[in-house]
């Protein structure tokens, strides 16, 4: 105490310790409005919920589930208005944009205003992140029986409608229990799109009723199946192994709705014309032309991977697979891929000589765009639009306006699309592929093909606005994620970067800032849930 001069205490100190107690500028993603007030909120076993909405139901039972884990009880329907509650209300007049609340927290209670699910659903997640970061632990653990939530109004929204990630379930399998744990992540930072990479070269990871031998063929590895990748030690070990497994149709149910619950809609892609290997190999005579002499390989280096696009029998199965997709999930959309067509495929076909000569088409090229158009006319038929990777862009394609590019080479090659009135998601490698190293090392693991990824450099991305920018996404390729622990390592803590520059105004967002709020909060609430996160 004597050490330092009586003003120092009073003026810096002693604030220093009143004010970092409760402070509640911990929010990630930052909400675009928040603004402090005195006194504390209790939550507790006699705290009760009052709601006049069906569409606050989700938030709810998250808040009980948590409550019900750590506290022990469970948070109940008040009778009436009364002191001690936690209000939901349905309001269209106030709260104007899509996704968006306001929450006011004060001594008596706490009130959230929003119009649609979505919106109640980050209420109660913002106000998950300002208690004790103990309200997320997924164990049993000791019981917390009061929570203390500082006051404040709150009201925020969403800078774009789509705040995504992909997992590649493809190079390397993941558990049902894993995706599960990734979407319930997700959707704690205000993630809403999960884009699910389920079939690749390396394996068919969903069942299809239809053909059967694309998961009893497409889904099994046997020895010797090592990734070609080598760059992180472990990969040269024994543990390189492409893991076999895929999930069935019930399984893939229960997954859909327990996104839904945390307002996650999920995307899933049926990688084509290339990347098709593992189909391939189900059904060789359905997806590739007997009569075919191209011999080529992939950029990752997978032989005759491309399923031909000159046969009748591709567009039958490939109609009968998006029948089944379509049923399984509600989402509007489904990806198509289109990404990476070797060079050489299907050039020595007849199959697609005669449709080239039948049709007019000139070049391969050309081939690929009458494929999509094929295939944007089967995804009509089952009711859903078309995302692909930006590859499908061509000269003059004929695909529906409401049909999305996701650009990952640069987001310079997504702003030209967009100059052409095309809708565009930017995952810029450069910025947000997680499966990137996040320094250039020999013990990082992580992919090193193009440049390497930090928290900070993902933070950097400026992804502008533009009503054909649909949003930004993330995406986590497996080829290096060989367990669950590399692929938290390589999501954790970036993927704070990426909620934050998908859901925060520019102009509120600033690196130090959100550096602190991750350190102090961020990281606390990863070690909670034993996220296996990069220091
Ligand atoms: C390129 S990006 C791919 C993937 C790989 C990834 C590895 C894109 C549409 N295709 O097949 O897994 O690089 O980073």
């Amino acid at each position: 105490f004597t050490r330092y001069p009586l003003t120092l205490w009073v003026f810096i100190i002693i604030p220093f310790f009143l004010f970092a107690g409760n402070d509640i500028d911990v929010i990630i993603p930052k909400p675009q409005k928040l603004i402090k007030s005195s006194g504390t909120f209790q939550l507790n076993r006699e705290t009760r919920y009052l709601s006049n909405t069906v569409f606050a139901n989700n938030a709810i039972s998250y808040l009980q589930d948590h409550l019900k884990r750590n506290s022990g009880y469970t948070l109940q329907k008040a009778r009436r208005g009364s002191k001690n509650t936690i209000r939901f209300r349905y309001d269209s007049q106030k709260i104007k944009k899509a996704e968006a609340y306001r929450l006011r927290i004060d001594k008596e209670q706490v009130s959230i205003e929003a119009r649609d699910k979505a919106g109640f659903f980050y209420a109660v997640i913002s106000m998950m992140q300002l208690i004790n970061p103990a309200i997320w632990r997924n164990a049993n653990g000791k019981k917390i029986r009061q929570w203390q939530i500082p006051s404040c109004t709150i009201k925020d929204y969403p800078r774009y409608r789509w705040r995504g990630m992909m997992l590649d379930v493809s190079r390397n399998f993941f558990s049902k229990t894993y995706v599960k744990k990734f979407i319930d992540r997700m959707a704690q930072q205000k993630l809403n799109r999960f884009h699910w990479h389920l079939t690749d070269d390396e394996g068919w990871r969903i069942e299809i009723k239809k053909y059967p031998l694309l998961t009893k063929v497409g889904a099994k590895r046997g020895p010797g199946t090592k990734l070609p990748f080598s760059t992180f030690p472990a990969m040269r070990g024994p543990k390189n192994r492409i893991q076999s497994g895929h999930y069935t149709q019930n399984d893939i149910r229960e997954i859909v709705t327990y996104a839904r619950a945390r307002s996650i809609e999920i995307l899933p892609e049926i990688d084509m014309p290339g990347h098709s290997k593992a189909a391939i190999a189900a059904y060789p005579k359905l997806l590739q032309d007997p009569k075919d002499k191209s011999r080529y390989l992939s950029v990752q280096r997978v032989s005759n991977n491309t399923i031909n696009p000159g046969m009748e029998s591709t567009y039958i199965f490939l109609d009968n697979v998006i029948a089944e997709v379509s049923r399984l999930f509600p989402f509007g959309y489904i990806h198509l891929g289109g990404d990476e067509v070797p060079k050489g495929a299907w050039s020595r076909s007849p199959a697609v000589k005669k449709l080239m000569k039948k049709k007019k088409l000139k070049s391969t090229r050309e081939v690929q765009n009458y494929f999509f158009t094929q295939m944007d006319s089967i995804l009509a038929k089952h009711g859903k639009k078309m995302i692909a990777w930006q590859e499908v862009l061509s000269e003059k394609p004929e695909l529906r306006q409401d049909d999305i590019f996701m650009a990952w080479k640069s987001p310079k090659s997504g702003y030209r699309a967009i100059k052409k009135k095309r809708n565009v998601i930017m995952a810029p490698v450069q910025y947000l592929y997680f499966d990137q190293q996040y320094i250039r090392n020999r013990k990082e693991p992580g992919h090193t093909w193009s440049t390497p990824v930090s928290t900070q450099k993902a933070y950097s991305f400026k992804p502008g606005s533009s009503r054909y920018l649909k949003g930004i996404q993330a995406c986590l390729w497996s080829e290096t994620l060989l367990n669950e622990k590399i692929a938290d390592y390589l999501a954790w803590p970036r993927s704070f970067a990426l909620s934050e520059v998908a859901w925060t105004e520019q102009k509120r967002r600033n690196w130090k800032d959100f550096r602190k709020r991750v350190k102090n909060r961020g990281l606390k609430r990863l070690q909670i849930q034993n996220i296996h996160y990069r220091p």
